[in-house]
């Protein structure tokens, strides 16, 4: 085998740091454990987030029975909440009931909770045809699972001050401490390894669909890869027992074959019941094992991955976002824990299942799959072809699991239908001119959605930002929630008084909100040794209150009526449901949106522009949202340069 096992050092790239603990089930120490906030301060967050949504007398009402929860059953709640936490050390208090979100969701898994990112095109453009990109692809994603195994993968590191910790000094340094105490001259500089528990999920899982909750399956002993093809279903070993990779000719000749081989579509493809809600799905896959088809199954949930040779070449980026989000639904297992999905005209893309993981954990695996294979193909443009059979999976298909397909097929036809996507870009300014006006690029965006949101609904609704835990052990995601009277005070300047503020004011305005939400990012964010989390102990308070509505409802008591106001699931219906991550490997990246009424935003803040990827079910307020944002950012651009509302 000419080919390396895994990822080399050199291939590592600038931040491989050996001596910090790498492996996923490494110990942290006890200083990363998610802190439990307290309770006084997350009714205190959760009020000024409820604030601009509420009218005065709705506030005060909402008020007074947050003010009653934290003085009677909260208080309990929360104690139970510490104490638990206490008992389990080795885990997060949020760990748990969030698995348990992720697994009871009954609805269907895709346009509802997996994510999508997509990958920039090799800079070769000969490297860019389906059979080598997906070979390539194939080979460093084996590279990438080998490393993993065998320990030798860097760890993930969040750097508070990216500039002096990546810098030559400070790794030198770092090299040379003993590993024991890495772990705190890294902390020393401000630079955290993230947890990395997540990625034992990453390769040869999938969640399996049971009645009322899922479960997640891992089988690390399988070797084969899953590759789909209009429809079917083939498996190949891509690693001996000694954990050598199939030399990559021999991958690409078996694609080659399967290319070849899926030249028309099943009478009936199983892939549509991935797409059904998870009840149905799991009494269908009940029928499919009774009737002789476990063995299959079980070869689809252990493969490493999932391959989806797509026969198809999306025209635009609206068309690229909906293959990659979605697909036809005849072309995708929606349970594997990631499926890779390389279309006709070799673009790539990663669809992934959720309650196993988060985009950190996707993002380090895509953007080490990225660079390994554009730096390193394992095979050249020119090399020589041949197909080599190999099994295609066969199913025994009753009448009834038949009509299950049929039914779920309909039904996601008709769902993916209603589902518009479009890509947003804004050329006139991006990072670099918002940090010389001293602001935050987040912020900027934010406030701009604020506005927008605000012109069309006449109000200010429930926004939501996924920001990453993953600086604690077992950390997850929290929410930021960037509406605030702040931002309510400048959406009414910018829409409805817009004659009445001067330049100054309005400018005054957005710096309050930008200073405002920096301060709820660093709150909510990642390190643990941010002044708010060492001061206050605190951590946003979506996490914290929804744990203990977890714990609530665990105990099987009357729920409180904190959690059955209609302020609480009002703040929890996310019109705005925002997500950024960044990357030179990415190119797209979206989600569905969280509420039949709301928006998917995908979108980051590029140096010189800004874009987003907008998802909904509702076609015409998507548009006005979009010419809203515009407008938003043209206003805020204006201010910014000092001239007066147009
Ligand atoms: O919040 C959570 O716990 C997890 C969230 C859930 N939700 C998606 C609903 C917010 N999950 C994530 O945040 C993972 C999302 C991964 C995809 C992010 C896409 C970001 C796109 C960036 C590039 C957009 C550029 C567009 C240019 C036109």
């Amino acid at each position: 085998h000419a080919i390396s096992l895994s990822l080399h050092r050199a291939e590592l790239g600038p931040d491989y740091i050996p001596s910090l603990p790498s492996h996923p089930h490494a110990p942290t120490p006890d200083k990363s454990e998610l802190p439990v906030p307290r309770l006084e301060d997350s009714v205190r967050r959760y009020l000024a987030a409820q604030k601009p949504l509420l009218d005065d007398e709705q506030y005060r009402n909402t008020e007074r029975i947050a003010k009653e929860f934290q003085k009677g059953i909260g208080k309990q709640l929360h104690q139970d909440l510490v104490e638990l936490d206490k008992k389990n050390k080795y885990t997060s208090y949020i760990s748990g009931p969030w698995f348990d979100m992720y697994l009871s969701a009954r609805e269907p898994v895709v346009l509802n909770f997996n994510p999508f990112i997509c990958l920039t095109p090799d800079p070769k453009e000969a490297y860019n045809k389906q059979l080598l990109r997906a070979t390539n692809l194939v080979v460093s994603s084996i590279k990438f699972l080998n490393s993993l195994r065998s320990n030798c993968l860097r760890p993930d590191i969040y750097y508070v001050n990216p500039k002096w910790s990546k810098s030559r000094p400070f790794k030198h340094f770092i090299r040379f401490l003993p590993s024991s105490v890495a772990w705190y001259g890294a902390l020393l500089v401000n630079a955290y390894p993230l947890d990395m528990s997540q990625y034992k999920c990453l390769f040869n899982s999938s969640r399996i669909p049971k009645l009322n909750k899922d479960e997640l399956f891992t089988n690390e002993c399988a070797r084969h890869l899953l590759v789909m093809r209009n429809g079917h279903f083939y498996i190949f070993d891509v690693l001996d027992h000694l954990g050598n990779i199939l030399h990559p000719s021999e991958i690409k000749a078996y694609l080659l074959y399967i290319l070849q081989d899926a030249d028309h579509l099943p009478e009936s493809s199983l892939c549509y019941l991935t797409t059904e809600d998870r009840n149905t799905w799991a009494k269908v896959r009940q029928q499919l094992i009774e009737e002789g088809n476990e063995e299959n199954l079980m070869k689809i949930d252990s493969a490493v991955f999932c391959l989806c040779l797509d026969n198809s070449s999306p025209k635009d980026d609206d068309e690229l976002s909906h293959c990659m989000l979605h697909g036809n639904g005849f072309n995708r297992w929606f349970d594997k824990s990631f499926s890779l999905i390389v279309t006709s005209d070799g673009t790539a893309g990663i669809n992934f299942e959720h309650s196993w993981g988060d985009g950190v954990a996707v993002l380090r695996f895509a953007n080490e799959v990225h660079r390994n294979s554009t730096r390193h193909p394992a095979l050249v443009p020119q090399s020589a072809l041949s197909a080599v059979k190999c099994e295609r999976l066969e199913f025994k298909l009753n009448d009834s699991v038949k009509s299950a397909i049929n039914t779920a097929r309909m039904k996601f036809d008709k769902t993916k239908q209603k589902m518009f996507v479009r890509q947003f870009r804004f050329q006139k300014f991006g990072k670099e001119f918002i940090v010389k006006q001293k602001l935050s690029p987040d912020a900027v965006f934010q406030l701009a959605c604020q506005i927008t949101a605000y012109r069309q609904y006449g109000k200010m609704v429930s926004c939501y930002e996924a920001c990453s835990t993953a600086a604690f052990k077992h950390g997850r995601t929290e929410t930021i929630r960037p509406t605030s009277v702040l931002s309510q005070q400048c959406s009414r300047a910018f829409v409805e008084e817009r004659s009445k503020h001067a330049v100054a004011e309005l400018r005054d305005l957005i710096d309050k909100c930008s200073r405002y939400h920096r301060r709820l990012q660093l709150e909510a964010d990642m390190s643990p040794s941010h002044f708010f989390v060492k001061h206050h102990g605190s951590v946003g308070f979506d996490r914290h209150l929804f744990a203990l509505k977890h714990l609530a409802a665990s105990k099987g008591e009357h729920m409180p009526e904190f959690f059955l106001d209609s302020a609480y699931q009002r703040i929890n219906h996310n019109i705005l449901s925002t997500s950024t991550l960044h990357s030179p490997a990415v190119h797209l990246g979206g989600f569905g949106p969280v509420v039949p009424d709301g928006f998917g935003i995908g979108y980051h803040v590029f140096d010189t522009w800004l874009g987003c990827n907008v998802t909904s079910y509702l076609d015409k307020e998507q548009q006005e949202f979009l010419s809203s944002l515009e407008l938003s950012l043209n206003d805020i651009l204006d201010v910014l340069e000092g001239n007066p509302l147009a």
